[in-house]
């Protein structure tokens, strides 16, 4: 288990919100998922997912995600 803080980019409401956080809760691995609005973070606890594979499906939902 792992608990990392990742940044995102291009949120602008509650919206964009869910759809960064449905966007990783679907990738395998990940346990859980809080993504935070005015901190523009992502805190993800996963089974050791690769960052690259986070940042790959929060590039699919329209958002970019940066390691901290
Ligand atoms: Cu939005």
């Amino acid at each position: 288990m792992s608990i990392k803080t990742y940044a995102v980019e291009g949120m602008t409401c509650m919206h964009c919100v869910h759809h960064v956080t449905e966007a990783l809760k679907e990738v395998e691995g990940v346990k859980d998922v809080k993504v935070s609005l005015a901190e523009k973070t992502a805190l993800v606890n996963s089974d050791g997912v690769q960052f690259t594979v986070l940042q790959h499906a929060v590039a699919e939902a329209g958002y970019t995600l940066s390691e901290k």
